[in-house]
This record gives C-alpha cells, structure tokens and sequence, in this order.
C-alpha cells in the first residue's frame, strides 16, 4: 500500500474529528432534541464512540480493500453510521432517528441497518471471534474453486478492551491455530475502562502472551509521534508515565493540564522541572492525550506496516471519551454530554449552530478537496451487498431403508447415501463438530468426503494398516471442519459458514451437530448466529432421558422450549427415518430460501419400528409441524400427542385405549415451534381480519370442544402443554421435569412417566374430570 501523503495525514486527522462529532451529535441528538413521549432514556455510547473515531477513521478511509469484512464494536455503531453517511450511504433520517423505530439501530445490525453492516455486534466477544471463522470459511471456499485469490480479503474485528475478557475469544484464537487461520486484525480500543470502572493493571501483559502463542503478531500502539518524541527526550518522565495504574491515568486524563502538572511536580520534582516549564496547562493536558490510537501518523503507518496475512493484534492506546468533557472519567461508559456540553464541543469542531448535520461542515476551503478525495476513495461498500439465495435445487431426499431406525442413525446414513449420490447440494455441504463426530454419527460422510485442511494430511492409522471404522485422512477437497470442544466455536462457525453466500458470494449448507445438552453451552453464539440471519443445519443428538445409560449429566430436557423462543431457527423433532429425510430436505430448501431460515433437529439413539404410510399425505403435515397417525373420530373426547422418541409408548398406548376410547387420535407433533408460530400468526391476521385458521387450530377441531388431550415428550412437558390453549381444551402433559439418571429405557421411563401406564393414567383423569 501507498504511503499516505502529508495531505491525506491532514484529511484523515479531519474526518476523526468528523466522525467524532457525528457519532456524539447523533447520539445527543436522539436523547435531547428529538421528541421523546414515553420518557425511557434512549442512551448511546459517546465516550466510546470518541475513542476510537481515529482508529475507524484510518481504516475506513486509508487502510481497508474492498474485500475486507469488518464486525465494529458494538457501542461503536454510530461511528459506523457516521462514515456511511460521508459516504453517502446512510440517510439523514436514520441518523436523526438513531435508536428509534425504523432507524439506525444502536449496534451495527446486518439485517436491520440499511447500511452494509458485515457482521452484528452487541454480545461483546462474539464479533471478535466470528471474525476468525469467517476466515476459515473463506480458506475453504478458495481450497474448494469458488472462490479467487482477487475476491479474498482481510477480516477485522474492532475490539472494545473490555471484550478480552470474554473466554470464547480464547477458544477461538485456539481453534484458529489449529487450522492456520490468517488475514486477520483485532484491533484492540486500549482505553482500559469497561462499563463499570477502569481496568485491571495486572492482565495486559499476559493477552499479549496469549496471543503470541497462538501464532499471531502482537503490534502495541502506546503512544502516538509526539508523545513519543517527547519521553524519548525526557527518560524519566517516560518510566514515570509507565508507573501510572490505568484508574490513575483516567483520572489524570480527566483532571486534565493542571492536574497534570501538580502531578508531575509532585513526583519528578527538579528532574520534571525543564519539561514543566515549557509546557502550558494545555499543551500539556494535549500531549498526554496523544496516545498512539488517536494518532494518525501511527495507526497508518501500522496499518501499512501489516501488509502480510499474519494475524495481527493491534492494542491501540486511547482515551475513553477523547475530546470530550468526560474523558478519562472512569463513569463515562453511558455518560451523555448535556446542552451546554454539546453547544461547546461544537464550537470547538467549528460546526456551525443550524449545520450539525452537514457532513463536511467545519471543513476550511483548502481542505476540502482532499478529505473529498478520501471520500470517494474509500474501498467499502456503500451499497448494502445482495444476499446469494437460490443456488441450486435441493434434490429429493430418499429414506433409509429399515424397519427398526433411529433417528441419529438415519441421519448418518441420510448424508452418507447423499454423498455417494454426489451432486451440487452434496459438494455444497459443509460439516463441522465439536469432537463429536464420531458419535453422532457423521462419520460415515467423513470418510467419504474426507477433513478438510489446506494441509494434506494422511490418516496415519490407516497407513499403518491398523484397523478402523474411521478413515481420517485430510485434505483441502475435505468437506467437514473438525473442530476442539468449544460449543461456543460450533456456533461461530455455523454462523460464518452460514453467512458464506452474503460474505463470499457462494452460498456453503453448513450442517452442525453436537449433543442436544450442550446446545445450552453454545446458546449465546447460536442466538448471535441467528440475529445475523446466518442459514445452517443444526442437528443435535442424542437428546433427552432415552439415551438411557449415558446419565442424567448428558440428558436434555429444555432445548425444544428454548427452540420455541428462539427467531431464526426451526425446531423439527421426527419420529421416524422418513420424516427425518423430509425435514432434511426441507431444511437445505430454507437454507437457500431469502424467507428461509436455520433449522434444528432433535434426533435420538433409539431404533424404533418405523411407520407403514399408506401414501404421502403425512408429510405435509410432518412439515407443518404435525399430523394424525392415529386420526381420531370427528368429536372425539380425547387425544394422545406425542413426540419424537417416545412415538412407541404413545402407540402402544394407544392401541390399548382405543379399544375403550372410541375415536381416540395420536397426533404426531413434528415442530412445537413452527405450531406455535402458526397459532400466534393465525391470531394476529383474525385481528387484521383475515379468517384462516392455523395448521393446529384445524388439527384440533376434529376433536370435541371438551376433549382432554395428554402430550407426551422426552423433554420439558411445557412443549407441549401450551396446545390445551388453542381450542381451550383440557391437558395433562407428561415429559420431564427432574435430572435424569442412568438406567435402561423401562426404568426410566417408568420413573419419569413417560410410558404407557402414565398416558393411560392421565386419559383415565381427564375423562373422569370431563
Ligand atoms: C456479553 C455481553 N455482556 C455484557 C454486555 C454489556 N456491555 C456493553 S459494553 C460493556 C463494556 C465495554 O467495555 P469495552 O469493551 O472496554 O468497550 P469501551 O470501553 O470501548 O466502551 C459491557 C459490559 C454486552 N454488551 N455483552
Ligand atoms: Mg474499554
């Protein structure tokens, strides 16, 4: 890269101070001057918006290309919104309704924002990482020919300090030296405040320590020229400065020029005596503020510097709340300037009363023409990117021949019969697994389609002719990413992978699995995951209390309440090997649908007999989240509605009861969730007048009005008890509600009531109470 003229130096020096005073004026602007009717503080991040105006300045108008994806700092967001809009690319209007409905949003937002936001922040830690991944995905697609050495780029994560200490930014950078991860630069906001105070001294050192030994280039940006000019001419003033803990160089920052000076005084006495003297109260306090991340000369020439693909860790020094009244004040986090604030920051910007909206206001004639230039030279997109849906037609998905499956085995074999069949969608399948590949049945695939790795690597096991069911040799053709347990990394790689059509143009069909209880492990990345609209396949297995021996420690119970409250994903619980190959299918269409979504499906270890289908009509109904196996009699007055593994006690009781309970329905819940959904949809269109009732609602109303419905699942019963409120019909809902403990299937389910004595006992009930 070109080393910048003294002129762009100058105009980069000019738009921080542009995006410093948009960021905070936008900011006052929606907590003082627009209208507020409901009185809730409407908030935004001044301080940390000026501390790192300087950093965003020098990368978004000198160092980024076009090719580069940056995730910002959550509460740097306006700053994000302010270069848009001096490039023209964000609305006055959004700007002036910052934080309102419709506006832009108070953290960068990929599908909120009109601007292009390359990745969501707000979940500190989880920008940072994604960032990582999003470099491997990229590493794949060029292994892979979809993707040219002329469209990769660099991925930047621009990092509030406070954020280092988010552990799953250290399985990250773990996992990424495994893989030999590249092109990467955090950029580290080295303000040592967090929200609630300022940081600790001791653990700095130790994050450089951490991150070299992980292969990446540590660059610390301490202090900028003229700072450093001056403690290279006074020694003793340098090693003074460095004794300072972080509260008491906040504070001094605060107190500014005089405070200093006492300061200085007090403790150099003769030997700070010279440099005193030729420094005014002022001179002084602007000095010591040039740290080196509000300095241009060297974040660009760090920039440049880092011309090469090493992963790189910039600890830029800044100071909270740069150039504003509350700089250095360790309560600055969500500090807003009042009215006589903001008045005389804007004189000192040289904005003009009626003009703080102008983009280039303040800026003298002959500046002009080169922070204009920079401008319109800046590499980003100032269009928001198209999303690449639509690649390929999802072909039809067979279902595993065999009359006793389980669902985890189906699974297995369902990718394995699709990667012998070959095809796009079968080459567009990307698979990755925290450790747990092996048992959860994708090992089939693997050996077929091999580990991906940019390194080829032989299965030294299978050379030394010793025998194996797993044959793990590796390869940049590999198609499934193994990962170390780090759940938190599953996420984060469903997310990038997922993203893989918006990032690269190419759109990947991640398929993820790990076991259902450690979903929770992961649940803060799986959410981030989804907020960004990122499309994969989840599939977790094995699930609940019918993995029987493995213990209550690996037994889940809530996963499908959390699917229930979960936007984005779509949970499926299938029964049997042909609904599973339904929902599979189903779930790479979505994956390619722009109204699509994520999917996630809950399988199980447990082989059951498979159903006899007369014909197909189950499975529409499968897709919609239900369908009468057993269809009751029109008015019946009970119902048994069971889900996923438990199918055979619901069966059997059934078969049982109906000889007593004339009528008496099974209904197969497929997907509580997409249930759910249509019920809430169905009610809020009947307030908008339209009458169509939801795939549920038509379920149900085959039955009496007073029927008594008993619901049965290996999970939280609330899965399903909620399905008494759709017609006011009576519940008793059976699923678990304690930790489970090891034992064989009887044992437990007799214990937990999950057989057919409990269904039996509970129709008993309700048709007594009925
Ligand atoms: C996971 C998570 N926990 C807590 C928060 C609330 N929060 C927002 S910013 C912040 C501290 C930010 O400090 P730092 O990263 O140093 O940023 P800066 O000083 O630049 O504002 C916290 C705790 C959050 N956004 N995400
Ligand atoms: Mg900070």
């Amino acid at each position: 890269m070109l080393k910048p003229a003294t002129t762009d130096i100058e105009a980069l020096k000019i738009l921080d101070g542009r995006l410093r005073w948009l960021s905070a004026w936008t900011i006052h602007y929606a907590n003082h001057v627009r209208d507020n009717d409901d009185g809730l503080k409407v908030g935004g991040h001044q301080a940390s918006c000026a501390s790192m105006s300087a950093i965003m300045a020098a990368l978004y108008f000198h160092a980024l290309g076009e090719n580069d994806r940056v995730a910002v700092k959550p509460h740097a967001g306006p700053l994000l919104h302010a270069i848009h809009y001096l490039l023209g690319s964000q609305s006055l209007e959004a700007l002036e309704n910052f934080r309102g409905f419709g506006g832009a949003q108070s953290y960068p937002s990929r599908t909120k924002d009109r601007i292009q936001v390359d990745f969501s922040t707000g979940s500190v830690g989880l920008g940072v990482a994604v960032t990582l991944f999003a470099s491997l995905v990229q590493d794949y697609l060029t292994a892979h020919g979809w993707l040219e050495d002329k469209d990769r780029g660099r991925f930047v994560a621009l990092i509030g300090d406070a954020e280092l200490d988010e552990g799953n930014v250290y399985e990250a950078i773990i996992e990424g030296a495994k893989h030999d991860v590249k092109n990467l630069w955090w950029i580290v906001d080295y303000n040592r405040q967090s929200l609630d105070a300022v940081s600790a001294d001791r653990m700095f050192e130790r994050f450089d320590e951490i991150f070299r030994s992980c292969g990446w280039r540590v660059v610390e940006l301490r202090y900028g020229k003229r700072l450093q000019a001056a403690l290279d001419k006074n020694p003793n003033l340098k090693s003074w400065l460095e004794k300072l803990s972080n509260a008491e160089l906040s504070a001094l920052h605060y107190q500014g020029g005089a405070a200093l000076r006492t300061r200085i005084a007090a403790d150099l006495g003769k030997a700070g005596a010279a440099f005193l003297k030729a420094h005014d109260d002022d001179a002084l306090a602007a000095l010591f503020a040039d740290l080196g991340g509000h300095c241009m000369e060297t974040l660009t020439q760090a920039f440049d510097a880092a011309d090469d693909d090493v992963p790189t860790l910039f600890i830029a020094w800044t100071i909270k709340g740069y150039g504003l009244p509350f700089a250095g004040h360790k309560d600055n986090h969500a500090g807003l300037m009042n009215p006589t604030q903001i008045t005389a920051l804007r004189k000192v910007m040289g904005v003009r009363e009626g003009h703080e909206w102008e983009p280039l206001e303040g800026i003298g004639g002959n500046a002009r023409p080169g922070v204009e230039a920079l401008i319109d030279r800046s590499r980003i997109a100032r269009e928001k990117r198209a999303r690449a849906f639509g690649s390929l037609a999802v072909p039809d998905i067979p279902t595993p021949a065999g009359d006793q499956q389980s669902t985890q085995a189906a699974f297995g074999r369902i990718l394995l019969d699709l990667s012998k069949a070959g095809g796009g969608l079968a080459d567009k399948i990307l698979t990755t697994s925290p450790d747990v590949t092996v048992s959860t049945n994708l090992g089939a695939w693997v050996n077929q389609r091999g580990l991906f790795d940019r390194r080829d690597m032989p299965d030294v096991f299978a050379q030394a002719k010793i025998a194996s069911a797993q044959k793990w040799s590796a390869a940049n053709s590999g198609q499934h990413v193994e990962l170390g347990i780090a759940e938190n990394n599953l996420f984060l790689m469903l997310a990038a992978a997922g993203l893989s059509g918006d990032l690269f143009g190419t759109r990947l069909f991640p398929v993820g699995t790990l076991y259902d209880p450690f979903i929770a492990r992961g649940l803060d990345a799986l959410n981030y995951a989804c907020y960004q609209d990122a499309r994969f396949l989840l599939v977790a297995t094995p699930s609940g209390i019918t993995l029987g021996p493995e213990g209550g420690a690996h037994q889940s119970i809530n996963p499908p309440l959390i699917a229930l409250g979960q936007p984005g994903l779509r949970h499926y619980e299938p029964a049997f090997a042909d609904e599973l190959a339904a929902m599979m299918e189903e779930a790479f269409r979505l994956i390619d649908d722009p109204a699509g979504e994520s999917t996630y499906l809950r399988l199980s270890t447990r082989a059951i007999r498979q159903a006899e289908r007369p014909d197909d009509l189950w499975r529409d109904g499968a897709l919609a989240g239900g369908y009468w196996l057993r269809p009751p009699a029109a008015g019946a007055e009970a119902a048994i509605i069971a889900m996923g593994a438990v199918m055979p006690e619901a069966i059997a009781a059934w078969e049982e009861l109906s000889a007593d309970i004339p009528g008496l329905g099974l209904l197969s819940v497929t997907s509580p969730d997409l249930l759910h959904r249509g019920w809430t949809a169905a009610q809020a269109a009947r307030w908008h007048g339209e009458r169509r009732p939801s795939h549920i609602e038509r379920l149900l109303s085959v039955l009496a009005p007073s029927a008594g419905l008993v619901t049965i699942a290996d999970a939280a019963p609330a899965t399903l008890s909620w399905l008494g409120g759709v017609l006011g019909q009576r519940v008793a809902p059976l699923g678990i509600e304690r930790f489970g403990q090891t034992g064989n299937l009887a044992d437990l389910y007799a214990a937990y009531r999950l057989d057919g004595s409990a269904i039996a006992e509970a129709i008993a009930e309700l048709l007594l109470l009925a």
